[in-house]
């Protein structure tokens, strides 16, 4: 059924995966650079693959065609033919030379896929964005990942206009030609797939430092952005610096270039992108200061610049065979920042993160219409496939294989696929055999999570015989039906496990008559299996899936008593936060009014002991006292009410916060407000975050105190996180004092956008019914755009994404404001459109009121004329 109002697209499959007739060996690219149009030339050496005769094909999209040539001699029409965003040509043989010369309109792109312009006509900056089919935008090639060249890339341009220009590789020549024009050429030595080209051109500053390889190679690390935030790199610079000693420490791998490039715009689709020798940042992803930035986002800088370091192995010299084995590079690279951020931060606290997230994210899409596998085996318009499930999914992934070889054995394993895949584009089943065969261990059991759609369910249950002195657990999964896929494998699902007596002491364990420490992993792989515990002298309370080691939903009847003896006994950090964590939903479950339920109790009553403990850190201190998020309470419900569940879990935190009591979270407030640092130190950051919360449950008991301490906070602020804390407390609470405070940072940040999106989202994410009057006012405010995607972002996704009891209105008019937005905003910019409309995603979920208008909503967007392959997709399998 095709309920989207568009011509019906045939999906790609995996299954029709074909090696390439032609490749290409090199590409010489001359780039001729303005604003208004960009002349591209180009020259392929064509490679014949194989004996079938399949004509030339080459991917073009919005490409003017100039000039066509074979072997040097110009084509006659009859001899090619461009239609449909193809370019077939006759007579081509192996090792023939094709040169096409193409225009485009940069400033004319709004996509900001291809080649694009960044920020205004007179100062903005030209630059490209190619993964992952943006190479087609720019010339005529076989733009697929597993066609690998070497490219030669020479900038021409006004040297007024664009002094600086950059292309990916090492330099090689710089010159002046006539009429005040400037050229500059770079030689990539690797060959490459299509979607890791970039070039940049424009007025831009930099900051470098030279670094040497652990393997001798001296490298220019260069920073590049526009000149008046160029002062906010250096955070970046240090991080990049970091993540190059932590690889070649921890996986041998080094850096292979003279210089490496990294540029800041504040024009782009997603966080970052890892183009060979040239990475590309979205502003918010590099720019680091503290008057702007929070600890938060420090964090994040870190993150995404190791992150798209690391690519250069995964991703860059070892490539994907086709999209459907994106998270080949991305799950693993994912994997490897996760690895390299908990070693420079807390392990636990970057655990915490990260399974939030996932849950946040990932395990709603598992479990809607929007449910794919990791390695997907089909799709219409792959920007979309750019999920949670291929990214934060497939690093789980990793992750448990990482686990079950050990450290050693997994830097083996990586050893082997660096070796055998280096330079060529590889899949998951090559993944697999390498870790496996390194190992000889066979890994390809693991393959079913690739495959296989939803979240396993494991449901456990424990018995204990007192007389034999046995414990029995019996393990068994399910996975519910997704969208395609009615009938479920199991998988390996590896369960570390610990076991604890009543007082909270850990028990040594012996499994099968062997003793195994005190924690344990099981693998379980079939539907339903027996663990059998010797030797326990009392009923255990059993600490499951410690670290989060399978991405599993854990069922266990426990009772709040055994949680809350977990949550303050077990010496994981991680699983202590988790049993917290599960405390709090029976908490919630149970709340009727006022009264105190048993979980309710347990649950204040475990964190109260830890808040007045103070052996514990200030960070996971910050993280216990936060029960899970709106959207998680949501994600366990068969009938949302999204305005009852955010009454509710505010109430549970009331309840909290009276346990503490108003004296005791004043008292904290002001011991730690009396630290003035602004370090970011881990034990500085830890108790800005502590601070935080203590100030949000405090708001929760005595409002006019905590407003009163929010505004000073604000005018005493030095840095931004506790500006923003400031801020987002009176917001949220819609304090007198928030409109003055509202009205000097709108000032305060006229001209830092990245600070200003701060302030379009905190107001976005006001709960209630009225935050859609405030974000209509946001639209008219002089600075709102739906060119920019961060703006977009700040105001649409904050508002749709994250604020669940604004936008999820009973009368609709959160989701007709949406979708009119979504339509005007396809026409620019199709890749974000179609991520704001995920927000959709469990719609079907809703109480029956909302459930209606939504769909209404949705159906009357669908039937819009001329809508994207992008948004047309997503809105099609979110109607499903
Ligand atoms: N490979 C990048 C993500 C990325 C994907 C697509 C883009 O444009 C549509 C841009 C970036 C990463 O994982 O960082
Ligand atoms: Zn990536």
């Amino acid at each position: 059924m095709t309920l989207v109002n568009e011509p019906a697209i045939t999906p790609i499959r995996l299954h029709d995966y074909r090696r390439p007739a032609w490749t290409v060996d090199t590409i010489e690219l001359d780039v001729d650079l303005g604003i208004d149009a960009t002349d591209i030339t180009s020259r392929l050496t064509l490679r014949h693959g194989g004996t079938q005769t399949t004509p030339l094909r080459l991917d073009g999209e919005g490409l003017e065609l100039l000039a066509i040539s074979l072997d040097g001699h110009p084509l006659d029409p009859s001899h090619y033919r461009h239609e449909d965003n193809v370019l077939e040509v006759d007579g081509a043989r192996d090792g023939s030379v094709l040169e096409t010369r193409v225009r485009v309109k940069p400033a004319a792109n709004t996509t900001l896929e291809g080649l694009y312009l960044s920020g205004s006509r007179e100062t903005g900056f030209l630059l490209t964005q190619c993964e992952a089919e943006g190479f087609r935008h720019i010339t005529f090639f076989p733009d697929r990942p597993d066609v690998l060249a070497r490219y030669t890339v020479t900038l021409l341009a006004d040297r007024a206009r664009f002094p600086v220009l950059l292309a990916g590789g090492n330099p090689d020549g710089t010159g002046e030609l006539a009429e005040g024009r400037h050229w500059a050429r770079f030689v990539d030595t690797h060959p490459k797939p299509s979607y890791l080209f970039a070039l940049v051109a424009g007025r831009l500053e930099n900051i470098q430092r030279d670094y040497i390889t652990a393997n001798g190679r001296a490298v220019k690390l260069v920073m590049w952005s526009e000149a008046n935030v160029i002062d906010r790199c250096h955070y970046a610079l240090d991080a990049l610096e970091r993540s190059m000693r932590w690889d070649e420490r921890t996986y041998g791998r080094n850096y292979d270039l003279d210089v490496f490039h990294v540029v800041a715009t504040h024009d782009f689709n997603m966080g970052a992108m890892e183009n060979k020798g040239l990475n590309i940042f979205n502003a918010k992803y590099l720019l680091a200061d503290p008057d702007s930035s929070t600890d938060e986002e420090y964090r994040a800088v870190e993150a995404v610049v190791a992150h798209e370091y690391f690519h250069n192995w995964t991703g860059n010299r070892v490539t994907c065979r086709d999209w459907f084995q994106l998270s080949l590079k991305e799950g693993l690279t994912v994997f490897r920042e996760q690895q390299f951020s908990a070693d420079m931060n807390s392990p636990s606290l970057k655990r915490i993160e990260d399974v939030s997230l996932l849950r946040r994210t990932q395990f709603p899409e598992d479990a809607g219409p929007l449910a794919h596998p990791v390695r997907p085996s089909e799709y219409r318009e792959i920007n979309n496939f750019y999920t949670a499930t291929v990214y934060e999914k497939g690093s789980e992934l990793v992750r448990m294989l990482a686990g079950r070889l050990g450290q050693e054995g997994f830097r083996r394993g990586m050893d082997v696929y660096f070796e055998r895949h280096d330079g060529s584009a590889a899949t998951i089943e090559d993944f697999l055999s390498a870790l496996g065969d390194a190992n000889g261990i066979d890994l390809m059991p693991y393959l079913a999570w690739y495959a296989q759609a939803g979240t396993p369910h494991l449901h456990a249950q424990g018995e204990y015989d007192a007389a034999r002195r046995q414990y029995t657990l019996t393990l068994s999964q399910h996975t519910r039906a997704t969208p395609g896929q009615p009938e479920k494998v199991p998988v390996p699902i590896p369960v570390k496990l610990s076991l604890f007596d009543r007082d909270g002491r850990v028990l040594p364990l012996h499994i099968n008559g062997h003793a195994a420490g005190t924690e344990a992993v099981v693998v379980v792989d079939m539907a339903s299996q027996h663990v059998v515990f010797h030797d326990v002298a009392t009923e255990p309370v059993p600490s499951l899936l410690r670290d989060f080691s399978a991405p599993v939903v854990l069922e266990y009847d426990y009772s709040p008593a055994e949680l809350a003896l977990l949550l303050t006994n077990d010496a994981d950090g991680f699983n202590r936060w988790e049993a917290g964590q599960q405390l709090a939903v029976l908490a919630f479950d149970s709340l009727h009014g006022n009264a105190e339920t048993d979980a309710c109790k347990a649950w204040c009553d475990a964190l109260t002991a830890l808040f007045e403990h103070h052996a514990i850190d200030d960070a996971l201190l910050a993280d216990l006292l936060t029960p899970p998020g709106e959207i998680e309470f949501a994600d366990r419900q068969s009938e949302v009410d999204p305005a009852k569940i955010h009454a509710q879990r505010q109430e549970l935190q009331r309840h909290l916060a009276k346990r503490i009591g108003a004296p005791a979270l004043l008292a904290r407030y002001r011991a730690l407000a009396s630290h003035t640092s602004q370090s970011l130190d881990a034990e500085s950051q830890a108790r800005r975050r502590l601070k935080r919360r203590v100030l949000e449950l405090l708001a929760l008991l005595d409002a006019d105190t905590a407003h009163a301490l929010a505004a000073q906070q604000y005018e005493s602020a030095v840095g931004m996180t506790d500006r923003l804390t400031a801020l987002g407390v009176l917001v949220r609470d819609r304090a007198p004092q928030a409109a003055a405070a509202l009205a000097d940072f709108r000032r305060r940040y006229a001209d830092n956008p990245l600070a200003l999106d701060k302030w379009f989202a905190v107001q976005a994410q006001v709960p209630g019914e009225p935050a859609l009057a405030t974000v209509k006012s946001l639209e008219s405010d002089p600075a709102f755009t739906l060119k920019n995607p961060n703006r977009a972002r700040a105001v649409l996704g904050a508002f749709a994404s994250n604020n669940p009891s604004g936008f999820h209105r009973a009368d609709g008019e959160g989701y007709r404001w949406l979708t009119e937005r979504l339509a005007e905003l396809d026409a620019l910019n199709p890749q974000i459109a179609a991520r704001l409309a995920t927000a959709f995603n469990g719609w079907q979920r809703l109480e029956p009121v909302r459930r209606e208008v939504a769909h209404a909503a949705l159906g009357e967007l669908a039937q819009r004329q001329g809508l994207s392959r992008n948004l047309g997709e997503i809105i099609g399998n979110v109607l499903q």
